[in-house]
């Protein structure tokens, strides 16, 4: 019997109310409703490619632009994702996922480390994807990277489709996370020499 992380999270600020319920141990169930469409998108292939069960739902000032909702959606998938780790006993702690899609390539080198740090090596042929500012994907990953306590690598090698990069982005991000959060029986305790990974 596999255990079951999971969490809920509600945030509510002037600007938006974000709530994700996410179980880490799941089968890629994804009911996914932000109010901006290409991040429902991204959030329902991460969820999938995961194989987590999440509940996302957003209700932001999209009437502004898509920044504030986008940033706090990272944000509280963060906590949420750090919150369901618990004290990661027994976790792999590193994942390393590459997905290719059509032209592009992307990888995605995580350590749930607790110590936040993105590195972003991507770089978009365009600026937006339909309605989506692509400068979006650095601060949603950015926050969550925060607010996990993770440490995220994201590399794109090469791509010439800013829509395929992107999402070769989340799904390899969901499978580096998969890797990383994985139970070996083998970990006696926390992976880490300093005895302590939170
Ligand atoms: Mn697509």
């Amino acid at each position: 019997m596999i255990k079951q992380r999971n969490a809920q999270i509600e945030r509510m600020t002037n600007e938006t109310k974000v709530y994700v319920d996410i179980n880490l141990d799941g089968e890629g169930k994804a009911e996914i409703e932000t109010g901006v469409p290409f991040m429902d998108h991204m959030l329902d292939l991460f969820t999938k490619h995961g194989l987590f069960n999440a509940t996302i739902t957003a209700n932001g000032d999209t009437h502004i632009d898509d920044h504030h909702t986008t940033e706090d959606i990272g944000i509280v998938l963060g906590q949420a994702v750090k919150e369901a780790l618990g004290d990661k006993k027994s976790i792999k702690r590193y994942g390393n996922a590459f997905v290719p899609m059509d032209d592009a390539l992307a990888q995605v080198v995580i350590d749930i480390s607790n110590r936040p740090h993105l590195e972003f090596r991507a770089q978009f042929p365009t600026q937006k994807v339909g309605m989506f500012d692509t400068e979006l994907v650095h601060e949603f990953l950015w926050k969550f990277a925060l607010e996990a306590r993770m440490n995220v690598h994201v590399i794109v090698h090469y791509g010439a489709n800013t829509h395929h990069m992107i999402e070769a982005i989340f799904k390899a991000l969901a499978r580096a996370i998969d890797e990383a959060i994985t139970i070996d029986d083998r970990v006696k305790g926390v992976p880490s020499t300093k005895g302590l990974l939170t």
